[in-house]
């Protein structure tokens, strides 16, 4: 059963967001240092298609599974399905909140992106989840970005969307983990600050609270 306390430490990878390292690797260093949430998000220049990254969305599962941590496949809901996964996070020019909720089981986590109060309260009201709010700070992960909302606009976000579980997302370091809950989200959701360190699994425990 999904609760806000999984969106703490949520953290976010595909095979190309891990510079010349093994995401298999990254990953399980990831749930050493205590992520509560993962997503596959297997997309842009060099992202494996096919059976290459069901496989790897399969290895992925398996190992979130060893911790109990959760496993959201993003966008991709034949895939989601097909590998089982908890849960399937969906943005804007994804399939909507109603097709995602006939086609996958009952149990599944749905997860939606919002970069703005109206997306937000939309996404709500359709039975999401938890929002996912962003970029909150600017990124360079995320090619087609959009604008940073800032500590601002998480706030007006916790405010329309009574208490809907809400994970803030988009150039997030350890050192902004306090003010960004003070704003109202339920967690921090990262990739670089995870795939990109040194050590991912210290990285991942200096972004609990
Ligand atoms: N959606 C909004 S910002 C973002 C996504 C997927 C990228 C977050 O990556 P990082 O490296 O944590 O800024
Ligand atoms: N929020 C989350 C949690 N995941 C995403 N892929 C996104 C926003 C765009
Ligand atoms: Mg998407």
């Amino acid at each position: 059963m999904f609760q806000r306390e999984h969106l703490a430490v949520y953290f976010i990878m595909g095979s190309n967001n891990v510079g010349d390292k093994d995401p298999l690797a990254v990953l399980k260093a990831a749930l050493d240092g205590g992520i509560t949430m993962f997503q596959f998000r297997e997309k842009g220049s060099g992202a494996l298609t096919g059976k290459d990254k069901r496989l790897l969305a399969e290895k992925m599962k398996a190992l979130c599974g060893q911790y109990h941590v959760p496993f959201i496949v993003n966008d991709d809901v034949d895939l989601a399905i097909e590998v089982k996964a908890d849960g399937i996070h969906v943005g804007q020019e994804d399939a909507s909140i109603d097709e995602v909720k006939q086609r996958c089981p009952n149990s599944f986590i749905v997860g939606v992106s919002a970069t703005n109060v109206i997306e937000a309260e939309q996404a709500a009201k359709a039975g999401a989840d938890y929002i996912g709010a962003g970029p909150v700070f600017a990124t360079d992960t995320k090619r087609d970005a959009k604008a940073p909302i800032g500590l601002k606009g998480l706030q007006q976000m916790r405010g329309i969307i009574g208490d809907t579980p809400m994970v803030a997302i988009g150039g997030i370091a350890a050192s902004h983990v306090s003010s960004i809950r003070s704003a109202g989200a339920d967690g921090v959701s990262v990739i670089s600050a995870i795939s990109l360190a040194e050590d991912a699994a210290s990285a991942a425990s200096q972004l609990h609270v």
